[in-house]
């Protein structure tokens, strides 16, 4: 691929890769060449964990706990595709997306005959280290997810390693059943060439509070003989350590289902199962905080392929933070976070412990996964629906339309 780069394209790309050969970690304060620069910002890429809704609400219609587990698997197996490959696919490589300002949000909807409405609201909670939560739930099935994430990242023989840190959680109502899920360790290939690509890594789990546990193993090409995107998952009962079923193949391809040594389904993700267009307001209608209307002058000149221009409209959105930090910190007040609060790690873990009584307590061994320092995600955030219904019910319009005028002078 090296060769697709060419003249001062490919001069601007050494130089970004020298620079980063003395990256600190900081995957947002890192400068990259005007190709690779995504007009999406990355509190839009909860809604990754969605783009099919009848698989995301499907385990709620399941009656045998067993089956609603593996359900429960094969939707978060579904979501891999979208999480880390969707750009690589529909934008020719990854790309740098836009690092979210604080409050910024990203809400929507999908509508699906037959799982109804989900909802979609993520914001950016944090901005050092930046953090995004989410919240996203059908209430006609009973089905919420809510989580955060952050990154940390490194730099070593040309690939960027990325440690995923927060964790992801899956409510069933119905079943009065909850899971625990962690997030993948992925690393930047291609890098050398111009085009760079998501790989999985390392391992993931899924404890519900049930007492299944489904252990999930990534791998990329050339390791162990293995092919790109490779994936094995393991579900067991935690009751009894039995080995209930595995799935394996290539997350972005196909997968296959075995009970024992028997297959008894293969699914994949290509164009037989097509995603849910998620449904977004009008800019003009939107919040002064939604991401395309904040950054849509941004966007616009990515798009005209005005590097000048485009620096200029970010530079104009990060003084305008700088100096309202600054202006927080002087008058001894913090930026309101609209939908999220943080909670006390160790009321968290208690909170965990008792949703999901004894089969969690072996999974907190492994808490290190996913709670183990919150200074690097600012704290444990959960959805607090109380500030979710002031808004929702006008309660908080004030605030809002204030926290809007504030951003707006920047955006627009
Ligand atoms: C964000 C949370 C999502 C899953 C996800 C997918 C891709 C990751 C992204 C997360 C974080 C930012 C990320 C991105 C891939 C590339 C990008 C690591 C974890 C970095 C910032 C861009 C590096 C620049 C190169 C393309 C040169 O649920």
């Amino acid at each position: 691929m090296a060769a697709a780069l060419t003249g001062s394209a490919k001069s601007t790309w050494a130089s970004f890769l020298k620079s980063i050969a003395s990256f600190n970690g900081d995957l947002a304060s890192m400068t990259a060449p005007p190709f690779i620069l995504s007009k999406t910002s990355l509190v839009e890429y909860s809604a990754y964990w969605t783009e099919h809704p009848k698989l995301f609400v499907a385990p709620a219609k399941e009656a045998d706990p067993e089956k609603r587990a593996l359900l429960v698997l094969k939707w978060f197996l579904s979501t891999l595709k979208q999480q880390y490959s969707s750009r690589s696919e529909k934008l020719g490589s990854e790309k740098k997306p836009l690092n979210p300002f604080l409050g910024e949000l990203f809400l929507g909807h999908w509508d699906d005959e037959e799982a109804g409405r989900t909802e979609l609201i993520s914001e950016q909670v944090s901005h050092h280290p930046p953090v995004t939560a989410y919240s996203i739930f059908n209430e006609k099935h009973g089905v919420k997810l809510q989580g955060y994430n952050g990154q940390k990242a490194g730099f070593a023989s040309m690939t960027i390693n990325v440690k995923q840190v927060g964790v992801a959680r899956l409510r069933l109502e119905k079943w009065d059943e909850e899971y625990l899920i962690t997030l993948p360790a992925l690393h930047i290939e291609g890098l050398v060439y111009g085009s760079p690509f998501v790989e999985l890594e390392k391992s993931t789990i899924i404890q519900s509070s049930t007492g299944f546990f489904a252990k999930i193993e990534y791998a990329g090409k050339g390791w162990v003989g293995g092919k790109s995107n490779s994936v094995t998952a393991e579900l067991y009962d935690n009751k009894n350590g039995k080995l209930l079923y595995t799935i394996s193949g290539q997350w972005t391809k196909e997968l296959v289902v075995k009970q024992g040594k028997t297959e008894i389904e293969r699914f994949e993700h290509g164009d037989k199962n097509p995603t849910t267009a998620l449904s977004i307001k009008p800019i003009e209608e939107q919040d002064p905080l939604e991401s395309r209307r904040a950054w849509a002058k941004v966007g616009a000149a990515i798009d005209k392929g005005d590097y000048e221009e485009t620096g200029i409209e970010k530079s104009k959105i990060e003084n305008a933070q700088r100096d309202l930090r600054k202006k927080e910190k002087e008058e001894g007040t913090t930026w309101e976070r609209r939908y999220f609060s943080a909670v006390d790690q160790v009321e968290a873990i208690d909170a965990l412990v008792d949703r999901a009584g004894k089969f969690m307590k072996g999974v907190l061994g492994l808490t290190p996964l996913c709670m183990d320092e919150p200074a690097k995600t600012n704290g444990v955030w959960v959805f607090d629906t109380k500030k979710y219904d002031d808004v929702i019910s006008g309660r908080k319009a004030e605030e809002v339309k204030r926290a809007g005028e504030i951003v707006l002078e920047a955006t627009e």
